[in-house]
């Protein structure tokens, strides 16, 4: 609930779909920090760890051959702020598109649960873990907001 980090990702149909800077504008907009970006083609080596919760599952390899395929890059970032984690999920919406509010990023800009256009960390646990396996330690950049005390007070 504090400053928190968290991964989030655009998924290869959001980047094919225009909606990078969509995604980018509500994390920035609320108030969050943007510490690390970049565009990527995860190996699948990257991809099962990544989702190595969800190994066994039925839709498990079809998710990591869509993350991998390279018909359009992952973007990768992480974005830090209060609460982010928790606040992220929000902004992200349910799972499953059609069980998404309106208003949420899933909610507005898709209708399938194979094709849900971001990721986001769900605890602090995995927030750790996620952002190590992304990004590089020099990759992440400590910045300050020159109006901070217009966001938080
Ligand atoms: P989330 O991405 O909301 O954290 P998750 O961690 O349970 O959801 O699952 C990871 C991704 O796996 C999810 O964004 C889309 C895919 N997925 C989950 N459940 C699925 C299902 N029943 N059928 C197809 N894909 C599914
Ligand atoms: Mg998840």
């Amino acid at each position: 609930g504090g400053i928190e980090r968290t991964f989030i990702a655009v998924k290869p149909d959001g980047t094919q779909r225009f909606l990078i800077g969509e995604i980018i504008k509500r994390f920035e907009t609320k108030g969050y920090k943007l510490v690390a970006i970049k565009a990527i083609v995860p190996s699948r080596t990257l991809a099962e760890k990544h989702y190595e919760d969800l190994k066994g599952r039925p839709f498990f390899n079809g998710l990591v051959k869509y993350m991998t395929s390279g018909a359009a890059p992952v973007i990768a970032m992480v974005w830090e702020g209060k609460d982010v984690i928790r606040q992220g999920r929000r902004l992200i919406g349910a799972t499953n598109p059609l069980e998404a509010q309106p208003g949420t990023i899933r909610g507005d800009f898709c209708i399938s649960v194979g094709r849900n256009i971001i990721h986001g960390s769900d605890s602090f646990e995995s927030a750790e873990k996620e952002i190590g396996l992304w990004f590089g330690k020099s990759e992440v950049i400590e910045w300050e907001f020159g109006n901070a005390e217009w966001v938080t007070a």
